[in-house]
């Protein structure tokens, strides 16, 4: 096992899909396996999310990432170089230690998430397999359901929709392959749908590839993607469902919620998300409510009874204890799994193991900055979380993602098992 070894750690600054700094950390093993791993960015971020650390100052206005590099290069290198990739758990929880805060505050998440998946993409390389099967083992085999956000808002966009992600989910396929047609179908009619409708200008995209149409009510953007769900020849509620996340954290100021140009209370949100799920088939609602009213997610949630599934993303940042808690407490159906809200992929892999342990739902989930690093679709299929969230079908950050899923369903032929409505069952 010693081909296993981490002889070479070395991080550098490179460019995330905003155009931003991040941290890339290359590793290489002594038996010749070479991984990459790049620190993705969020723009909505939870309270309780692992820090980035930024260096301030005039360069990149601010947003450089040098000092996390040297993070890595100066603290991180010599005290992994000798360990083994293949215990990559191991290497995590010496990135906990090292770093020695809760919120990894010291050494920067960005530095953290970069070694850690540049770490275990090393020790899949030095095996020979797949990442997805270095993780899941020879059983892993099923692809997730993609959640597409094709309308953006929030602060995604350079538009007035007050939520954040307007997506689509493909469940009626019979292959990943499949589903992300039926996707790109969607996506391109709605494109002509907007265009008719509301201009030209209506089909720039966000920072996730979704359009950034100038609406200014929620509505407006769930009608106008069931128009196309339909005039691209599939059945909203069978085919396609829909999903939201509201990111609520960003519209909340003084108790009150921004939406649809209005200020309104978190009862009237409440009875809006009632409203919505009756008037259009949506299956899941992430953060429908600022951080601190959990009370109001668990209100959400016994209303919704099932019919729609609430997620916890800032609310849960990936923590397994702050999932479990919320979970036991009726408050989230399931969670979405970030690796850098919480630091390494060990952590991350705790709080899925956590969800799956409560039968709670995992969505892995990409940030509004992204990378070419397709970790995550691997991640997604080691894990069966049956669901994962990547952006439109286009910008090379998002279909970077998609197309790796694509490469593992043809790597394993007639093993693989598209997830399809039992993500949500
Ligand atoms: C989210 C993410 C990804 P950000 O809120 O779920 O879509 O956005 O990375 O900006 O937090
Ligand atoms: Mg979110």
């Amino acid at each position: 096992m010693s081909e296993f070894i981490v002889e070479y750690v070395r991080a550098l600054q490179v460019l995330d899909s905003r155009g931003d700094p991040t941290v890339e950390v290359n590793v290489a093993t002594r038996g010749g396996g070479f991984g990459r791993g790049i620190a993705p960015a969020g723009a909505s971020r939870g309270l309780r999310e692992a820090i980035e650390i930024r260096d301030g100052g005039r360069e990149y206005l601010g947003r450089g990432v040098e000092r996390a590099v040297e993070s890595v290069n100066k603290y991180i290198a010599p005290a992994i170089v000798g360990m083994s990739s293949y215990r990559f758990r191991d290497i995590d929880r010496k990135l906990v230690e090292i770093d020695g805060t809760q919120n990894k505050s010291k050494l920067g998440s960005n530095a953290i998430t970069a070694t850690s998946l540049a770490v275990v993409n090393a020790a899949a390389d030095t095996a020979g397999v797949p990442l997805f099967e270095f993780l899941g083992g020879r059983w892993a085999r099923s692809l997730p359901v993609p959640l597409l956000n094709i309308i953006n808002g929030g602060t995604h966009a350079g538009n007035e929709l007050s939520f954040q992600e307007f997506m689509i989910a493909p469940v009626a396929s019979s292959t990943f392959s499949e589903a992300i047609r039926v996707a790109v179908e969607v996506y391109k009619t709605l494109k002509e749908y907007l265009k008719k409708a509301y201009g030209p200008a209506s089909i720039n995209v966000g920072d996730e590839g979704g359009f950034a149409p100038p609406m200014r009510e929620v509505r407006e953007a769930l009608k106008a993607i069931t128009k196309a769900v339909e005039n691209a020849g599939y059945r909203v509620g069978e085919d396609i469902f829909l999903a939201l996340d509201v990111a609520a954290s960003q519209i909340y100021r003084d108790g009150f919620y921004l939406v649809d140009g209005k200020k309104i209370s978190s009862e009237d949100l409440l009875k809006l998300y009632i409203d919505l799920v009756g008037e259009f088939p949506i299956i899941s609602i992430e953060d429908p409510f600022a951080e601190d009213q959990p009370d109001y997610f668990r209100e959400l949630r016994s209303e919704l009874r099932g019919r729609a599934l609430v997620i916890g993303d800032d609310l849960t940042v990936t923590n397994a204890e702050i999932i479990s808690k919320y979970f036991v407490e009726g408050a989230i159906d399931g969670a979405i799994i970030k690796i850098n809200q919480v630091g390494t992929l060990t952590e991350a892999e705790r709080a899925i193991e956590v969800l799956k342990g409560l039968r709670g739902r995992a969505i892995v989930s990409h940030r509004s900055g992204e990378t070419e690093d397709v970790s995550i679709a691997h991640i997604a299929v080691a894990y069966g979380t049956g669901l994962i969230k990547t952006g439109a079908p286009a910008r090379g950050e998002r279909t970077s993602k998609y197309n790796e899923l694509i490469r593992i369903e043809n790597y394993l032929s007639g093993d693989a098992v598209y997830t399809g409505r039992k993500a949500f069952t």
